[in-house]
């Protein structure tokens, strides 16, 4: 039976429409949940919604609706854009539905039980925008003297009874965890961050508020809503059908990779596996903060103006250049930028001129030469070659770099693939063998045929719609376009005795034009 994987996205405050950083996190992890499956993985990928807290409510108060009406509103947009980009998510999980607000609150009274839930009187500052609490030696001061939190949002001075969560209890513990997993926070910056931050000492945590009730219910204490950041991190549970003993449960917790971005790591990597130890529930196998997609290196605001809405991007350049892009332009984990003429001038040098090219022309040339025949051939030292060099490209390495969550040097591996490809031709040179070796060029072009058939595989979880094109025009069967095929020496002679003609190929990666805006500062 194949092994689970159980990959989840932060789920997205929908106060506001989605953004680049929104679609940047839901590719990647649709990649990695793709490539999992490529691998021969059961995988279960959970996305959603973050619909309580200040934030929202007083968004919602600002445009005169009500914080499940604008909550309805936006997250139509975050399931839209799923749809758009090609991210094939088994869950959307909304924090409003009943059933997270029951799972939310059977977590709390695990931890209750343990004696981690006290009642105190909060005094100390909170970023709405952040939703997060900050100890005054974390803040900088901005324009005018204003407290500023760490990522530069306005804070208020806030004074609350509330319950607390016992998180000092716990500081020895996640030390323990980071370091007999070092892969349980990664990147490795972020990990140093965290155990730097776990050292200088935890407090204890205010987990609920009484100045609003636009949350979850304290149970047993209904004037009070549970801090949102609370809600939010049980919905990885919830989806499962947690508390229930579900097959689902049983099947996929503990997560397998909590992809999420670089600001929330402390979240994700601090809070959540305290209150699960609290409550006595097997914590994640990864954290991985992702770097952050910038407009020209700064990041996108409505204040500043340069909002990009990413589905523009896509319908002015293609899901699958876009995707391809966002994962091959930057190191995962670290931070990128973006441009119009960025996502145009790498999708058309690799995507299009690269590769696109070598499929469409080795495919003409078959149908043109060979009828479309794809037959069996002699095979030469050149040729074994290849075939080698591209297979261990979209076979070891792409996989091996993927799975360690290195998507940009998996997908440089496969590129390496490709130029061997271009390189092979321009050596092999078939358009003359047609004229002075007719059989030597159904070789070569054959040989070509295997090797495309091979890089498509590979990189059909980056550009799954295009991939998916050119294996039907290929004549590769739905059920032989994974990994297990990539190793399946049969193929071959399958695919020749099926006896399917190839036809006239149709492009599958246009080349784009460059956007007039942008060409003074590219030229
Ligand atoms: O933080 N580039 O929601 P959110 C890349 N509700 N990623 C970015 C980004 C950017 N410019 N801007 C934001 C929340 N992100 C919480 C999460 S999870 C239990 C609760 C990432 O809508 C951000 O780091 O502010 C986060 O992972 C995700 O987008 C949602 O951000």
């Amino acid at each position: 039976m194949a092994e689970p994987y159980y990959i989840t996205t932060a789920i997205s405050y929908p106060n506001g429409r989605p953004h680049i950083g929104h679609a940047y996190e839901a590719v990647a992890a649709d990649v990695i949940a793709r490539f999992q499956r490529l691998a021969g993985r059961d995988v279960r990928f959970q996305t959603g919604t973050d619909e309580h807290g200040l934030k929202m409510a007083q968004k919602a108060r600002d445009l005169g609706v009500t914080p499940k009406q604008l909550a309805d509103e936006m997250s139509s947009y975050f399931i839209e854009m799923c749809d758009v980009l090609n991210v094939r998510y088994d869950v959307f999980l909304r924090t409003t539905e009943a059933r997270h607000h029951a799972s939310t609150q059977e977590l709390w009274r695990r931890m209750a039980v343990s004696g981690d839930i006290y009642p105190d009187r909060y005094e100390g500052w909170y970023s709405i925008r952040d939703e997060a609490y900050y100890d005054a030696s974390e803040l900088i001061d901005g324009e005018g003297g204003q407290k500023l939190s760490p990522q530069g949002t306005p804070v208020e001075w806030t004074v609350e009874e509330s319950w607390f969560f016992r998180l000092s209890a716990y500081g020895e513990r996640l030390l323990a965890l980071y370091r007999d997993h070092p892969e349980f926070i990664q990147p490795e910056s972020r990990r140093n961050e965290v155990m730097r931050f776990v050292e200088s000492g935890l407090r204890d945590l205010s987990v609920s508020r009484t100045s609003f009730d636009w949350g979850v219910k304290v149970p047993g204490s209904e004037d009070h809503v549970m801090y949102v950041w609370v809600d939010a991190l049980t919905n990885y549970l919830t989806g499962l059908g947690f508390p229930d003993d579900t097959p689902e449960f049983a099947k996929w917790w503990p997560a397998d990779l909590h992809l999420i971005g670089k600001d929330i790591v402390r979240f994700h990597a601090v809070y959540w596996p305290a209150f699960l130890m609290s409550a006595n529930v097997p914590l994640p196998k990864q954290v991985f903060g992702h770097g952050f997609m910038l407009n020209k290196g700064r990041k996108e605001s409505k204040s500043l103006g340069n909002v990009t809405d990413p589905l523009d991007l896509a319908r002015s350049f293609g899901v699958d250049a876009l995707r391809y892009f966002l994962m091959r332009e930057v190191v995962f984990g670290q931070d990128g930028n973006y441009t119009p003429a960025a996502i145009v001038t790498r999708a058309n040098a690799e995507l299009a001129n690269s590769y696109g090219n070598l499929v469409q022309r080795i495919c003409s040339m078959i149908f043109k030469n060979m009828e479309g025949e794809i037959k069996s051939f002699p095979i030469a030292e050149p040729d074994t070659r290849l075939l080698a060099q591209v297979r261990s490209a979209c076979a070891v390495e792409l996989p091996r770099e993927f799975s360690a969550l290195n998507l940009s040097g998996g997908i440089e591996a496969w590129m390496r693939g490709v130029f061997a490809c271009n390189q092979y031709v321009d050596e092999q040179a078939p358009w003359t063998l047609k004229k002075t070796d007719p059989a030597r060029m159904e070789a070569v072009l054959l040989t070509l045929f295997k090797a495309i058939r091979d890089l498509t595989i590979a990189i059909s979880p980056v550009v799954p719609a295009a991939a998916a094109k050119v294996l039907d025009q290929l004549g590769i069967p739905d059920g032989e376009r994974d990994l297990a095929a990539l190793a399946d020496e049969g193929w071959y002679a399958r695919r020749v005795a099926a006896g399917i003609a190839l036809g006239q190929p149709e492009g599958a990666f246009p080349r784009l034009d460059v956007p007039p805006e942008e060409e003074p500062a590219e030229a």
